[in-house]
């Protein structure tokens, strides 16, 4: 099960616009979500993605992956081990932003400069459902807020 490749979802299908539901407290440790996050990373990386959303692999559920590291775009991006957040919420967000340029795998072929808050503080839970609070600056910030707009049905696209 731990190398499934999920199919992704595409600009105009439905669970793309939806608001995804929060993962409830006796789903946390379960297999499932065990299995959908493993699913998850691997399919991210097989497409070489720095993050992904639970509805993009047609699930509508609060749960995203965060994965920044150096790439051409962003070679001072810094590089993280995989974060699996379930039900994140963005606690604060900073009145300063920044211009930077986004991909999505639900949007083949299209990039695009996007207007993000360079600092923001998210609430989230893990798979075992251990609650943490993080402060994301930068790219990991910009990818977080990407990750979370899927979970509230918005594609990147809709801000150019
Ligand atoms: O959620 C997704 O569709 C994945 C997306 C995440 C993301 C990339 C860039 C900024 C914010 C969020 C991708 O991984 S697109 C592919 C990619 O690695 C990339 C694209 C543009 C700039 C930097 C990286
Ligand atoms: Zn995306």
């Amino acid at each position: 099960m731990e190398d499934v490749v999920l199919p992704v979802a595409q600009k105009g299908e439905e669970v793309l616009n939806l608001v995804a539901t929060k993962v409830s407290p006796r789903e946390f440790g379960s297999l499932w979500l065990h299995q959908l996050s493993q699913a998850m990373q691997t399919t991210m990386k097989y497409h070489h993605g720095v993050g992904i959303a639970a509805p993009q692999v047609y699930v509508s559920k609060r749960i995203i992956i965060v994965a920044s590291r150096p790439n051409p775009r962003y070679p001072d991006a810094p590089d993280m081990p995989e974060i699996v957040m379930v039900n994140p919420e963005i606690l604060t967000a900073s009145s300063e932003k920044c211009l930077g340029e986004e991909g999505c795998l639900s949007v083949k072929g299209e990039r695009g400069r996007v207007l993000r808050a360079q600092k923001i503080v998210v609430e989230y839970y893990t798979v075992m459902g251990e609650r943490i609070q993080q402060t994301f600056f930068g790219f990991p910030a910009r990818i977080v807020q990407h990750e979370i707009d899927h979970l509230n049905g918005i594609l990147f696209v809709s801000y150019l």
